[in-house]
């Protein structure tokens, strides 16, 4: 009896379910470089460094625990280039009985794991991912009893079902759910920023990202001054860190920009946590203990939680509820090509420059760069959905279908038609100016509403409400905006309307291949 354990890359976690209760003298784990993941978009280089150095460095420790694994290496010979052909491979070599897998992240898999029975005449067993806080089902039946799927009480139930900040009585620690009145204050001058922590690479990161450079050197992204955590125990360092030096001031920055500071007090564990090195629940613990010791103020632990129980964990359920279809939503029915600038960097507007600078630097770009930089040019300047969310699936080392689909279609660029968000993330000039300092050192003027050197955000904000005026105009959290609109002069909206055009023409669409 031989049972073949398959384990994904982003499945790298000790007590994964497939590897709890398993005899090991039994057990084959296998473990897939293959040509079709690493290529199905052509992912940042970085991305593709840490995925395949983390890979590497889990197998050792399994190894170093007792199991048997069968390791394919993207350039050795023989290597079928998919995760179903290896499969079929390893039946071939080791003859299990059985298979036995935990769900994948991604319907693009989980539908090829759907045709293995098929091809093969084994029993195949696909485990929850118990990682996850809320399993697919309940999240499914949280849904279903719902009209509207609210962030804000799926999320209090996660507090409940957690006892995360939650007093005896079971109230919420301090009294509120939610205490973002007292976060996004604009940065002041004088803050000190942590670093994240670095790992310098080891013999076996050095090994990949030689690979990287040589088989991936025509994709996006800068490989050099790789410091990400690779193990779960540099993950652990990291997350210690992050409590230590950062959190006490995650909430009430966390909207902030500031020109060359590409983390703020963000943590920078996204890549940990997706590919397993960490889990969900020990991230918002550590935060919960850092609160209850004293360490950090509520408003920074209780924010932080809610974007790994509450944010995290809904859009994860929302991807699984609303695939495949959510994939190609265009509601507001946005067509323009991506610009070019997404790639290069080469634009004018300083704001969107750094949030693609730090993007190809780090393969990162903290929260509102992407919301309120990156995704809202794109929603306002009507840039196709698919577009954009491919761009968002190749630039960032924490992208992964589940995480990236949800924030770009449903969050970002509204083309979901509001069953993530019910109010577009659309801003003008003035908001990234109270919480940036990027205005005053750009081209363009943000107190300039129209015309070749006015902040372009300004006019394609009005345009865009214009645009959708009857989609969104009775919408009760936009009424305020429709009636500013309603009161200026007409030629002052026809000015708007003009100079939005004229802007979007000088846009250059991205060359083909950037992303697939
Ligand atoms: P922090 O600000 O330190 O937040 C802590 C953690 O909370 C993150 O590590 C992350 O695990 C979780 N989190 C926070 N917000 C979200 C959210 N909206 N959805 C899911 N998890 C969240 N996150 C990804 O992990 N992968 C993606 O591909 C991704 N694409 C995004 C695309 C767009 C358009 C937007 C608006 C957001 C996207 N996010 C994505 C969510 C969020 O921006 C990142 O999780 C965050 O920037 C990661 O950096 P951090 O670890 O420093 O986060
Ligand atoms: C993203 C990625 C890349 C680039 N390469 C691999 C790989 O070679 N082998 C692997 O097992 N996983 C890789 N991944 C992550 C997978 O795409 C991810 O595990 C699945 O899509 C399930 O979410
Ligand atoms: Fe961005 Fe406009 Fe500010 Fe320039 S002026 S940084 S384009 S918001």
């Amino acid at each position: 009896m031989t049972i073949l354990i398959p384990v994904l890359g982003d499945q790298l976690t000790h007590q994964l379910a497939s590897l709890r209760d398993v005899d090991r003298s039994g057990a084959v784990v296998l473990m897939m470089e293959v040509a079709e993941e690493t290529t199905y978009v052509r992912h940042h280089k970085r991305k593709i460094a840490l995925i395949l150095s983390a890979m590497r460095h889990f197998a050792r420790e399994l190894e170093e625990d007792g199991w048997t694994v069968d390791y394919v290496r993207l350039d050795d010979p023989g290597n079928k280039g998919s995760f179903t052909g290896e499969v079929m491979r390893a039946i071939d070599l080791h003859r299990p009985t059985s298979i036995r897998i935990v769900e994948p992240g991604e319907w693009r898999v989980k539908t090829a794991i759907d045709g293995w029975a098929g091809q093969c005449q084994i029993p195949i067993d696909v485990l929850p991912d118990d990682r996850f806080i809320c399993g697919i089902l309940k999240f499914q039946t949280w849904a279903q009893a719902r009209n509207e799927l609210t962030m804000e009480f799926f999320y209090r139930d996660m507090r409940r079902k957690t006892g995360l900040l939650m007093k005896v009585d079971g109230k919420p620690e301090g009294g509120q759910w939610n205490l973002d009145k007292e976060n996004r204050v604009p940065p002041k001058r004088g803050l000190n920023y942590p670093e994240p922590m670095h790992f310098a690479p080891d013999e076996t990161t050095e090994e990949v990202m030689h690979l990287v450079a040589n088989r991936f050197g025509g994709h996006f992204g800068r490989l050099e001054n790789f410091g990400l955590p690779v193990t779960a125990a540099q993950a652990k360092s990291a997350l210690a860190h992050f409590i230590q030096t950062a959190l006490p001031d995650f909430g009430t920055y966390q909207d902030a920009m500031v020109t060359g500071q590409d983390w703020l007090y963000h943590s920078w564990l996204s890549p940990a946590l997706n590919l397993g090195l960490l889990t969900p629940i020990e991230v918002a613990q550590a935060a919960a203990s850092a609160y209850a010791t004293g360490a950090v103020p509520l408003n920074a632990a209780e924010d932080f939680i809610r974007q790994i129980i509450g944010w995290r964990e809904y859009v994860r359920g929302y991807y699984w509820l609303e695939m495949p279809e959510v994939a190609d939503a265009n509601a507001l029915g946005a067509t323009r090509p991506l610009p070019e600038f997404y790639w290069t960097g080469e634009t004018d507007m300083l704001c969107m420059a750094e949030a693609v600078r730090n993007t190809r630097d780090n393969a990162y770009a903290h929260h509102i760069q992407r919301l309120m930089v990156l995704g809202n040019f794109a929603m306002l300047a009507g840039v196709r959905p698919q577009e954009v969310a491919d761009w968002f699936l190749v630039v960032y080392a924490d992208a992964y279908e589940w995480v990236e689909l949800p924030n770009v279609i449903g969050m970002s660029q509204h083309a979901d038609g509001g069953r993530l968000a019910t109010k577009p993330y659309a801003g003008g000039g003035a908001y990234i100016n109270r919480m940036s300092d990027h205005c005053g050192r750009c081209r363009y003027d943000v107190k300039l509403k129209t015309g070749p050197d006015a902040c372009p955000f300004n006019a394609l904000y009005w345009d865009f409400l214009a645009r959708h005026e009857r989609r969104f105009r009775r919408n009760r959290r936009m009424m305020q905006m429709y009636a500013n609109w309603d009161r200026m002069d007409p030629a002052v909206r026809d000015s708007y309307r003009a100079s939005a055009a004229a802007f979007l023409d000088t846009l250059e669409p991205a060359a083909k291949g950037w992303a697939r």
